[in-house]
């Protein structure tokens, strides 16, 4: 079985849904025909300022949420990335065959200097050759994520490619693995912009994998569309569109049968039977998340278990890499 890795940053709160659109979901599906490393990325997370307890708790409730959702903890290694100190070794050495050029461009990185000006880290700058360093250390072939994550996936292929040339194929050069449709929900009062789980709490444009269905019903019906009234696919009218890609994921449906659901019908109604949709979906991960956030001893267990599993497959692909660049044996 080929090798997958995907990560997700233990920030905000519960995942959006535009995450589990988007990535989650898949990470599920993709478990029958891949080996999948699936990490908690808390290392990533403090590039951005935030506070000790509540990092600890957004971990284990994250672990947690993705058992919910259908991650299997015996086929597939889940962990938290701190944990295994080879993702910071590696990259710091693919730190030096990245160029500040590279990293320069990352649009990522201009949003997140933009939006915490008073926090432009070093860290910031290098997330994607940790990103990287998460991927190789895998040998993954494959990473499923989200559209915003695509130029982040062809520099971590940049990287593996130089560094396959210059010491031999040392790396698998990984390809990113994007849905067709979903790959980027975007924010519902503002449909311009990407559903980020980072938003906040007050943001009524997120809703997020564990808000009640009366919550989901307000948000969405409080979505902001457009001045007409016909329920149709446009890049024109973007937040219909958006609640088309939603429906259309939870139903299993094209977009243009998703269209056809809803012809002639108008914006309030469409917008509850979006709704409606998503909280049926949602509530049976939530209450398995419920079950499952409450036993301690049983995500202590899981992660003792794999914990070990991803550092054995990390430790030997460091020790080939220090090998190749030329560190005392
Ligand atoms: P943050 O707001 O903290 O930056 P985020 O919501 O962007 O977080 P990440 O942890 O960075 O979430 O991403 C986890 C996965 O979810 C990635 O694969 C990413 O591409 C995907 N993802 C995030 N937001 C969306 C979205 N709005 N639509 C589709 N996929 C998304
Ligand atoms: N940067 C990613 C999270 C992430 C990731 C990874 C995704 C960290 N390491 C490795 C895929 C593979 C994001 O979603 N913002």
């Amino acid at each position: 079985m080929k090798t997958l890795f995907s990560g997700i940053q233990p920030s905000g709160g519960a995942p959006s849904l535009g995450n589990y659109v988007g990535a989650l979901r898949n990470w599920v599906k993709l478990q029958e025909r891949y080996f999948c490393v699936y990490s908690i990325v808390d290392m990533h997370a403090i590039t951005i300022r935030h506070d000790a307890a509540e990092l600890r708790k957004n971990c284990r409730d994250m672990l947690a949420f993705l058992i919910a959702t259908g991650i299997d903890p015996e086929a597939s290694v889940l962990y938290y990335q701190s944990a295994v100190p080879a993702h910071a070794e590696l990259a710091w050495i693919l730190n030096c065959y990245t160029y500040m050029g590279e990293l320069s461009r990352m649009t990522q990185f201009k949003e997140k200097s933009k939006k915490h000006q008073d926090n432009i880290n070093a860290g910031l700058f290098t997330y994607p050759v940790l990103q990287a360093a998460d991927i190789l250390l895998y040998n993954a072939g494959f990473v499923p994520v989200g559209e915003d994550q695509r130029q982040h996936l062809e520099l971590s292929r940049d990287i593996a490619i130089r560094f396959n040339n210059m010491y031999g194929d040392v790396f698998t050069v990984p390809e990113a693995l994007i849905p067709e449709s979903g790959a980027k929900i975007k924010n519902l009062q503002d449909p311009s912009r990407k559903m980020s789980k980072s938003d906040g709490d007050g943001d009524q444009g997120v809703i997020y994998m564990l808000d009640p269905p009366d919550s989901i019903a307000s948000k969405i019906k409080r979505a902001v569309t457009d001045s007409e009234s016909e329920v149709r696919y446009s890049e024109t009218k973007p937040g219909v569109s958006n609640l088309l890609d939603i429906y259309s994921v939870f139903t299993d449906k094209t977009i243009a049968e998703a269209e056809k659901d809803f012809a002639g019908v108008k914006y309030g109604p469409f917008k509850n039977a979006v709704a409606e949709t998503v909280a049926a979906a949602l509530s049976a991960i939530q209450s398995r998340y419920r079950e499952i956030s409450a036993d301690s001893a049983y995500l202590d267990k899981v992660i003792a278990s794999n914990t070990p599993r991803a550092a054995a497959i990390a430790e030997k692909t460091l020790k080939a890499v220090k090998e190749r660049i030329g560190f005392p044996l």
